[in-house]
C-alpha cells in the first residue's frame, strides 16, 4: 500500500480487497458493460501533478492517463476516487461513477456570454459529503446554506459538522441555529480537546463508504481526519506552516482508508462555491420556502411582488427570516443565470454532444476489429 514507486499493475484482483475500497456491484455492472474484467481495475487516490494515484487495494502505483482521456472534457477526465480500468500504468478508462462532487467551470464568470457552461467533477463515487465548519470566525449560516445546495445540487447526502466545540460554554446554541436553515440534515458538534462527535460521524464511515470533507481552509477538516484515524494520518494547521518552510516534502493523500472501514476523502478543492446548472439544490436546501409557494395564489409566483403570494407574507410575519429569504433570491438568480445560458448555447452543446458520440462510435468500431 505504501509503494508508489512500483511502476507494474498486479496482475490479478482479488474482489474483497477491491470492496474494501469501495467497489460495488454498481461498478461492477458498469464494467462489464465496457467489456473489462475485474483485473485490471484500480482506484484514484489522489491527482498529482504528474499523474494519479491509484490503488487496487495490493499496493498503490502512480499511473498516467491514456492520450484519449486528455483530449477528453473535463468531466470525463479522472478525479479523486474514480474507479479506473488501468493497463499497467497508463488510465485507458473511466468506470461509470455512482456520484460526483461537482461545481461549475472554474472562471465562469469571466467566460463569454452564451458559451457552454460545464461541471466541473472534483471527487467521485461519494456517499456522504461532510461540511465542515469550524466555531469560530469561520461560522456562517449563509456559507453553510450555500454549501447545502451545492452538496443538494450533486444529489449526495450532507452531514454537517461543527468543529471546535470546546471554544464555546454552550455550543448548542450553534447547532439550534444551523436546524434552522438544514432541516433533517444531522449536524455534529465535533472537539479535538474532548474528541466529541466521533461515533456519529463513524457511523458513516462504515465498510465500502466514501466521505469527503469540504469546508474553508482552517474549519479545522484534517484535524478531524487525525481524530477519526485515531492517530496524525494528515498534517494540520500548525504542521502545515512548517511544511511551508520545507521541513516536510510528503505527497498529500486525498483518500484515506479508514480504520472504521471506510475511505475518507481530506479537501477535494473547493474553494470557491459556484453551482453548476440542472440540480435541484436551491430547491431542496430551501424546501420551506418551497413548500410555502404552494399556498401563493398564482402557481408561477416569483415572489417578489405578487398578490397573495404565501412567502412574501412568510417574510413579512417573520416566519422566514428576511436574511434566509435574500440569500435564496441570490441563490435562485444564479441557477437562472446559468439556466438561460445554458439555453442560448444548447446548439453548440448539442453539436459537441454529437461529436463525443461520433468519437465513442469509432472507439467502439476500432476496438471490434
Ligand atoms: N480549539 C480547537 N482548535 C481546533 C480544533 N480543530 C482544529 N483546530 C485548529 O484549527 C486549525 C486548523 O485546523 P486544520 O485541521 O489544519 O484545518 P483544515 O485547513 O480545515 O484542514 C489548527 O490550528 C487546529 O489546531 C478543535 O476542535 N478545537
Ligand atoms: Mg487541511
Ligand atoms: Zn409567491
Amino acid at each position: 500500500m505504501n509503494d508508489t514507486t512500483d511502476l507494474s499493475a498486479t496482475p490479478s484482483n482479488h474482489p474483497d480487497l477491491l470492496r474494501q475500497l469501495g467497489w460495488s456491484d454498481f461498478f461492477a455492472s458498469g464494467l462489464a458493460a465496457m467489456d473489462q474484467t475485474e483485473a485490471s481495475v484500480a482506484r484514484v487516490f489522489s491527482v498529482q501533478r504528474n499523474g494519479f494515484i491509484v490503488t487496487n487495494g495490493h499496493k498503490e502505483w502512480l499511473c498516467s492517463p491514456a492520450g484519449r482521456l486528455l483530449k477528453q472534457r473535463d468531466r470525463e477526465y479522472p478525479v479523486t476516487g474514480d474507479w479506473v480500468v488501468v493497463d499497467s500504468t497508463v488510465i485507458t478508462s473511466i468506470i461509470p461513477r455512482k456520484s460526483f462532487l461537482s461545481r461549475g467551470e472554474a472562471g465562469t464568470r469571466h467566460s463569454r456570454a452564451g458559451s457552454a457552461t460545464r461541471e466541473q467533477a472534483i471527487a467521485a463515487n461519494l456517499d456522504t459529503v461532510f461540511i465542515v465548519c469550524g466555531l469560530d470566525r469561520d461560522f456562517n449560516i449563509r456559507r453553510l446554506e450555500r454549501y447545502l445546495a451545492l452538496v443538494y445540487n450533486c444529489g449526495l447526502s450532507p452531514v454537517i459538522v461543527l468543529t471546535k466545540a470546546d471554544q464555546h460554554d454552550a455550543p448548542e446554541s450553534f447547532q439550534q441555529e444551523t436546524e434552522t436553515i438544514a432541516t433533517g440534515v444531522a449536524i455534529v458538534l465535533t472537539s479535538m480537546q474532548d474528541n466529541r462527535g466521533t461515533s456519529e460521524l463513524e457511523s458513516y464511515l462504515g465498510a465500502g463508504q466514501t466521505v469527503a470533507m469540504i469546508g474553508s481552509s482552517g474549519a479545522g477538516k484534517s484535524t478531524l481526519a487525525n481524530m477519526l484515524y485515531g492517530s496524525e494520518i494528515q498534517a494540520t494547521g500548525e504542521i502545515s506552516a512548517s511544511v511551508g518552510k520545507g521541513r516536510h516534502t510528503t505527497t498529500v493523500r486525498e483518500l484515506i482508508r479508514m480504520p472504521q472501514g471506510g475511505l475518507l476523502m481530506d479537501n477535494p478543492g473547493i474553494r470557491e462555491i459556484a453551482f453548476h446548472e440542472g440540480g435541484d439544490g436551491v430547491e431542496q436546501t430551501f424546501a420551506d420556502i418551497q413548500e410555502l409557494a404552494e399556498a401563493c395564489r398564482f402557481s408561477d409566483c416569483s415572489h417578489q411582488h405578487e398578490p397573495g403570494c404565501a412567502v412574501l407574507n412568510a417574510v413579512e410575519s417573520g416566519d422566514i427570516e428576511q436574511d434566509r429569504f435574500d440569500s435564496y433570491n441570490k441563490m435562485k438568480r444564479e441557477m437562472e443565470f446559468l439556466e438561460s445560458r445554458r439555453n442560448k448555447s444548447a446548439d453548440r452543446v448539442e453539436k459537441e454532444r454529437w461529436q463525443d458520440v461520433a468519437k465513442m462510435i469509432k472507439h467502439i468500431n476500432k476496438k471490434r476489429k
